[in-house]
């Protein structure tokens, strides 16, 4: 099956192999969120497990991240959310010490296709800079994304320097590690546990703030 190929082109590092058979899927009207989580995400699970099981390293993780965001930036002209739109802008990026950042990237994708104006910061991201940019950008909501157990501390420090900034901004947490308990706990408004529950929560955190329409 054409879905299972996908995955087997990722994890076989086959970036010119992954970018022609997305597009045949997409052009044949393969369901976009199949695409998504059953042949791209669904490797890098399998990427993840292979390497917690010492089967692969990390030069070839990156590798299998490479081919992975060759896929997702087909995808990106069709991951355009609902037409409901929430208006406002929402700074992004992934926390301090942590460089993963496709999944903070498809996040961002996705609110922006929802309608939101997205100012992502990038990876390894210092908490100054999110309140930097919150505050020059006027955001109403700051995204953090962590993969790491190590950087999921580096949120909370950062939600304690936009608190101290007296920013009135509303922040949610995601990534693989992150759960509603250790957001509740480090003060966050929000937690998603993917992409398209992240754009649900941006739109109540912004509506929240006075700034959907
Ligand atoms: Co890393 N890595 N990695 N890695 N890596 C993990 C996370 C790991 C679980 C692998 C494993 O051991 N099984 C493990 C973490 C263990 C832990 O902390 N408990 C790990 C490790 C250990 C490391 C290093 C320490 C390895 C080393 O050097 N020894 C190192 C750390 C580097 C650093 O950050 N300082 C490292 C490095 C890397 C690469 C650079 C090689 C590469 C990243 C490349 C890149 O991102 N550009 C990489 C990769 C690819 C992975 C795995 C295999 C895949 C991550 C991924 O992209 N998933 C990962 C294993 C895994 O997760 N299965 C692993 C696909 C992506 C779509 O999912 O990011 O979870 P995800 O995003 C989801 C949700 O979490 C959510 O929505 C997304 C879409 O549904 N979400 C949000 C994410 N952010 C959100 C924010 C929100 C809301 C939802 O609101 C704000």
């Amino acid at each position: 099956m054409a879905v299972e190929d996908i995955s087997r082109a990722v994890l076989a590092f086959n970036l010119a192999g992954v970018t022609e058979l997305v597009q045949k899927e997409i052009d044949a009207g393969t369901d976009i969120d199949t695409i998504l989580n059953e042949a791209l995400i669904g490797a890098m699970d399998e990427v993840g497990k292979r390497f917690s099981d010492g089967e692969l390293y990390v030069p070839e993780m990156l590798m299998a991240a490479q081919t992975m965001k060759a896929g997702l930036a087909l995808l990106k002209p069709h991951l355009t959310g609902d037409s409901a739109r929430a208006k406002g802008t929402v700074v992004i990026g992934t926390v301090k010490g942590d460089l993963h950042d496709i999944g903070k990237n498809l996040v961002a994708m996705m609110l922006e296709g929802a309608g939101f104006n997205v100012v992502d910061l990038g990876v390894d991201v210092a908490a100054e800079t999110f309140v930097q940019a919150a505050g020059d950008n006027g955001a109403g909501v700051v995204a953090l994304s962590a993969l790491l157990t190590t950087t999921m501390p580096a949120m909370e420090g950062t939600i304690k320097a936009l608190q101290e900034a007296g920013l009135t901004v509303k922040i949610m947490v995601g990534g693989a590690p992150v759960t509603s308990g250790f957001a509740d706990r480090i003060g966050a408004q929000g937690f998603s546990a993917d992409a398209p529950g992240a754009v649900e929560l941006a739109r109540k955190l912004m509506a929240a703030q006075g700034g959907s329409s």
